[in-house]
């Protein structure tokens, strides 16, 4: 039953409530239209979108080749399954593995069976060619992964609202602190290790960028130790942090590379697996797959998408509207900012307990009722991640509300 309806936002607000599992606690705001930087809310009102919907609109908002992809596509052939060959599986797969520089890729949908793929081709490598014990293969995860909800994913979880009652959870999993090197070295004397599996920058953890060196040192202790270095740059690919891909500041080339999110350009769920041809062709007909992977309307926007990364320069656009977007956050001067970090346009700000046990949250409301939509997380810290079609003046506005914003939230 609907209470009262004060606005067109309460119906759709309390319809989402009442049909809707509750596994969101979304911001009071309902959006009706998204165009590049900027999304309108049902009352017409528009805000800044600095989420992306964590990082899968860099191209911005229905970018209108993206849309023409789409639509092309969708009246022609949208899905064949595996079962059969299609015309644009063979041309996307020979396109992403020269974008990056693999021999291969997987096409899967979502970003969580990117890591899933990820982990049974490493599993496999290890027993088919590693020569790892049956059953004996262990993966090295890192603390505050977060790679998503499926029960292999929650089980590496060190945050507990992730995996608390979900158990029995997936063996074969260690967890060792972040950006320790020597906690890797330790854990990588055991001879069953197939695989160490990470973020180049953690995102949900709250945008935290290890020490400079720490990719490549990591990387250089997994092939000592005849181990498959994998990353996830499902939330720091596609031009998030101002490179194609975070390892590229390091010049880390992942032997198994996990992408989602952009790679559908924020309009289908489309992520890909790309590795040699070593551990790629460890998996034979049959033994994985999925019913949309690599389907046609897929193909057809995620080339799209690349295309646009580089037509757009928009990996180079992050690199320039980041640094001046974490410069003028630096320059708040507020009681209320512990700290800004992050690289690209995947930027973060850590907000300390202020005002009657206010937190992130209540700047995030404030924030959206100033026009500007971002989202804390792990309560204290607030992700400022735009579209990386973001022009110098958009970033300015963003930083003016903000700025704004946190200094009448510190009074
Ligand atoms: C939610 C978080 C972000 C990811 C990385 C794999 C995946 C994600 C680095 C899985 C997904 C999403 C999931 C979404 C919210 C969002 C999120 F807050 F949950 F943790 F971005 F930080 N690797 N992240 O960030 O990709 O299966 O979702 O396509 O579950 O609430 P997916």
């Amino acid at each position: 039953m609907l209470t009262t309806i004060n606005s067109k936002a309460d119906y759709f607000i309390q319809l989402e409530d009442a049909y809707n599992a509750h596994n969101y606690h979304p911001l009071p705001v309902v959006i009706e239209k998204g165009e590049g930087v900027m999304v309108w809310d049902t009352d017409g009102k528009s805000y800044f979108d600095c989420l992306s919907a964590y990082s899968a609109v860099n191209q911005g908002h229905c970018h209108p080749r993206l849309v023409k992809a789409l639509t092309d596509q969708a009246q022609k052939l949208t899905l064949t399954s595996r079962a059969f060959h299609n015309n644009l599986l063979g041309e996307y797969a020979e396109y992403i593995c020269q974008y990056f520089g693999y021999d291969r890729v997987l096409p899967m949908n979502t970003g969580v069976e990117g890591g899933e793929t990820a982990i049974k081709l490493c599993r496999k490598w290890g027993y088919e060619v590693k020569g790892i014990e049956k059953d004996k293969a262990k993966i090295i995860f890192v603390e505050h992964n977060f790679w998503g909800r499926t029960l292999a994913a929650v089980s590496t979880s060190s945050d507990e609202g992730s995996y608390n009652n979900f158990g029995p959870f997936t063996p074969g999993f260690e967890i060792i602190p972040y950006n320790d090197l020597q906690a890797l070295e330790l854990a990588l004397l055991d001879k069953n290790v197939a695989g160490f599996m990470l973020e180049p920058i953690q995102g949900e953890a709250g945008v935290v960028v290890p020490d400079e060196g720490y990719l490549k040192a990591a990387y250089d202790l997994c092939k000592k130790n005849n181990v498959l270095f994998i990353a996830d740059e499902v939330q720091t690919g596609i031009g998030r942090t101002g490179r194609l891909l975070a390892c590229d500041y390091e010049s880390v080339k992942p032997d198994i590379l996990i992408l989602g999110k952009a790679l559908g350009g924020g309009i289908l769920p489309v992520s890909a697996v790309l590795s040699s041809n070593e551990v790629m062709l460890t998996i034979k007909p049959g033994q994985h797959g999925s019913t949309f992977g690599g389907n046609p309307l897929a193909c057809a926007v995620a080339m799209e998408a690349l295309k646009i990364i580089k037509d757009e320069k928009l990996s180079e656009n992050a690199f320039e509207m980041g640094t001046i977007f974490r410069s003028r956050l630096s320059a708040i001067e507020s009681p209320l900012i512990e700290t800004v970090r992050g690289k690209g346009l995947l930027n973060a700000a850590v907000i300390k307990p202020y005002g009657n046990g206010k937190t992130a949250y209540n700047i995030c409301l404030a924030l959206l009722n100033n026009g500007l939509l971002a989202k804390q997380t792990h309560d204290h810290i607030i992700r400022f991640a735009p579209p990386l079609v973001i022009n110098e003046a958009q970033v300015h506005q963003c930083c003016d509300i903000i700025e704004t914003t946190i200094l009448k939230e510190g009074e």
